[in-house]
């Protein structure tokens, strides 16, 4: 059956396969939204394990060329893909726009210019790129790299190019090939990046990428015997079945997970100066963001000030049609997301939280919105227990939770009374505090004075329920490749 593309005028999703884009070998289809006014934008192929199999046999096929391609060659097509992102930037933050629900400024200044860096940064990776070498015992060392062969990505619909360039970039690098899986709620940019590897005459078959379902594409994906590495960003309950289908299969598999942050001001925070940094760690992408901050915790001294000035910026962030530049905050992904959301804010009520600002949609509409738009307000709550499920599980969306502590070990224990622990970030005027905090915080990642501050050389992922491993800089490049040491004696 012919895709019939959607009310966005937008072309049918398709899969792209071995250098060919193809409908699902079902000819099944789903339909991708947007969230922010409820219309059709695409039909979407919906595929399976059939389509996957097609998918990791070109893999296969295309392994031995791509991987016998020399590092400079692979820089240089790194590159060239940064260039021809770089062209379509507004493009891609059109398209990511649509598909999300987030302000067209956010998917200009982070999504896409992301997507552009990740090549750019892992290609200057290739080019510094030395393996150490370690001689003792009358022999030389040296560390050999070769690729892992297939892998399999799977990505969250939070962050759509983003985050798959972030995987796609550095497997390429490494000398794999590639089967993509983006979310089912946002394919429009993943199908953009096979476009424009299409265009540049990309080796086919050394990318390829299969819509669908999660069980039924990245299942197969992950179950795939030929598929020797899995790189899964999403949540943490799909992360479980991701790794419960790969560690008796001894794949190399890296896990990012969710997370619930926290942002802690110490009782010298200058608060008057870091107030615009904590609203926007607090709901950026309307708290979509694995690494926001979902749990403010402020010294007693402070609370007053800091609530009253935080309650008044975060009233007054411009909340609606994600087109419009001046839109602070879109919708939520989806509105069954939505409904998750506000199952959280009547849960908080129920354990006797206070909102100071937000609520559900009926509690605090958005007139001027469509009705079939899913917008929230940006949430605030005060005197949760910081036991609370409100506090300790999950949200996703934008709401925060506002704690008191009276000492910095207070502070410490209630930062690591969560099961997750990606990251969290430290506001104080003394940096050797600072220190002390980010030593103790329990993640995989602490900001002192800053958030979302990113060096891509650095490890990036979680502990505890937010992930196992790391990517970034030479974390990626160790993912996707496996290491050989070579031990040669001198005579
Ligand atoms: O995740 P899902 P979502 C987390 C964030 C949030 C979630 C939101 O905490 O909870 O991700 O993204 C596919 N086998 N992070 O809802 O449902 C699915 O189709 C294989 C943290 O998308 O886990 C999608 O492509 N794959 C992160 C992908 O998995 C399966 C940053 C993720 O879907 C599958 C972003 C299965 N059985 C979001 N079921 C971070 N730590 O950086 C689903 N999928």
């Amino acid at each position: 059956m012919a895709l019939r593309s959607g009310g966005a005028g937008l072309n049918p999703v398709l899969n792209y396969i071995d250098g060919q884009f193809v409908e699902s070998h079902s000819g099944k289809t789903l339909l991708t939204v947007n969230p922010a006014t409820g219309e059709p934008l695409a039909e979407v192929a919906r595929s399976n394990g059939e389509d996957v199999e097609a998918a990791t046999q070109a893999a296969l096929t295309a392994s031995a060329s791509w991987s016998a391609t020399t590092l400079e060659q692979r820089v240089k097509w790194l590159h060239t893909i940064a260039d021809a992102l770089e062209a379509k930037s507004e493009t891609i933050a059109r398209l990511e726009s649509l598909d999300t629900g987030k302000p067209i400024s956010l998917a200009r200044r982070v999504d896409a210019s992301r997507s552009v860096s990740n090549f750019r940064f892992f290609a200057s990776m290739g080019e510094d790129d030395t393996s150490p070498t370690f001689s003792d015992h009358g022999a030389i060392n040296y560390v050999h790299r070769t690729p892992v062969g297939c892998v399999g990505l799977i990505t969250p619909w939070n962050l759509p190019l983003y985050l798959l360039t972030w995987k796609v970039a550095p497997a390429l690098l490494m000398g794999n090939t590639i089967v993509a899986k983006p979310s089912e709620l946002t394919p429009l940019t993943a199908h953009l990046l096979a476009e424009t590897l299409h265009e540049l005459e990309f080796p086919k078959g050394v990318f390829n990428l299969v819509n669908g379902y999660g069980p039924e594409v990245g299942q197969a994906i992950v179950e795939h015997p030929s598929i020797g590495g899995i790189s899964f960003t999403g949540g943490t309950s799909t992360g479980r079945i991701v790794a419960a289908t790969a560690a008796p299969m001894f794949k190399k598999l890296s896990l990012e997970l969710g997370g619930k942050n926290a942002t802690i001001l110490l009782d010298d925070a200058p608060l008057d100066s870091i107030m615009d940094e904590i609203v926007r760690a607090s709901f950026t992408n309307s708290g979509q963001v694995c690494l926001c901050g979902s749990r403010i915790l402020v010294h007693e001294s402070i609370y007053e000030a800091f609530i009253d000035a935080f309650t008044a910026k975060v009233s007054a962030l411009k909340v609606g049609d994600p087109m419009n530049e001046a839109t602070q905050m879109g919708s939520v992904i989806s509105m069954d997301h939505r409904d998750k959301v506000e199952a959280y804010i009547t849960l908080g009520l129920e354990e006797g939280g206070n909102i100071l600002t937000g609520g559900t949609s009926t509690q605090a509409p958005l007139a001027d919105m469509p009705e079939q738009g899913a917008f929230l307000r940006p949430t605030v709550f005060a005197n949760l227990p910081i036991s609370s499920r409100t506090a300790t599980e999950e949200i996703f969306g934008p709401v925060v939770t506002v704690h008191t502590f009276a000492s910095d070990e207070e502070a410490i224990t209630m930062a690591n009374a969560t099961d997750y622990g990606l990251a969290g970030s430290v506001w104080t005027a003394d940096i050797q505090r600072g220190h002390t905090f980010a030593r103790n915080v329990e993640s995989g990642i602490v900001w002192v004075n800053t958030w979302l501050n990113r060096d891509l050389r650095t490890p990036f992922g979680g502990v505890k329920q937010s992930g196992v491993g790391r990517e970034g800089g030479r974390w990626s490049m160790d993912f996707f490749s496996e290491l050989t040491n070579i031990c040669i004696r001198q005579p």
